[in-house]
């Protein structure tokens, strides 16, 4: 790669990939995901690479970096994210669809790549998130009772397909006539990874 002089093209991220030795940005966190990539993402990144990202939200707000997809050479080539000073987890390998929050205003991202072999690297988005303290407000209650038959029904989360409330607590239950059993098809299901769940028991 050594002197290589390549007119820059434009591209649709903002990620300026024309340096090898440093790289990243600083950039305020808004309501609007912006992308975060590895400098050539989803080409391999460069070798000797040292890139630094500073994200900040506004007062009162905290960053959410989602992390779509990384490929690194494991446990050479590594992306550190930190918020405040602090280490919230070391990634090498390969990683998919992973959320990380800053503690405070700031979350910040360090990739580095070692002399040799590369991949992919990491595609992310970041957005400013409203980090809301744990309050007791009144769980919604909901779902309902049904006899499952020939005709397929229906069932979706409160205010699909937009937003569940927070705090809800929904049970569905499902009956099939005698000798009969029940088919769950789920079409489409996203939720807060490790906070919000659907619970299927027999
Ligand atoms: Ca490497």
């Amino acid at each position: 790669m050594a002197g290589a002089v390549t007119t820059p093209t434009t591209t649709t991220t903002t990620t300026t990939t024309n340096n090898l030795a440093s790289c990243g940005f600083n950039a305020v966190a808004t309501s609007t995901s912006q992308p975060i990539t590895s400098p050539n993402y989803p080409n391999d990144y460069p070798n000797n690479v040292d890139c630094t990202w500073t994200i900040t939200a506004s007062d009162g707000m905290r960053v959410q970096l989602n992390l779509i997809i990384l490929v690194t050479e494991r446990n050479y080539d590594y992306l550190t994210i930190s918020s405040d000073g602090s280490q919230l987890v070391r990634l090498s390998g390969s990683h998919s669809n992973k959320i990380y929050r800053s503690t405070g205003s700031t979350l910040t991202l360090a990739f580095t790549s070692d002399g040799s072999v590369s991949r992919s690297g990491f595609n992310a988005t970041f957005v400013e998130y409203q980090h809301v303290a744990t309050t007791t407000t009144a769980a919604l209650t909901c779902g309902f009772n049904a006899v499952a038959t020939s005709t397929s029904q229906l069932i979706t989360s409160p205010n699909y397909p937009n937003n569940y409330p927070n705090n809800a607590n929904c049970t569905w239950t499902i009956t099939a006539s005698d000798g009969m059993r029940i088919q769950l098809n789920l079409h489409r299901f996203k939720t807060e990874r490790n906070y919000d769940y659907l619970t299927v028991r027999d």
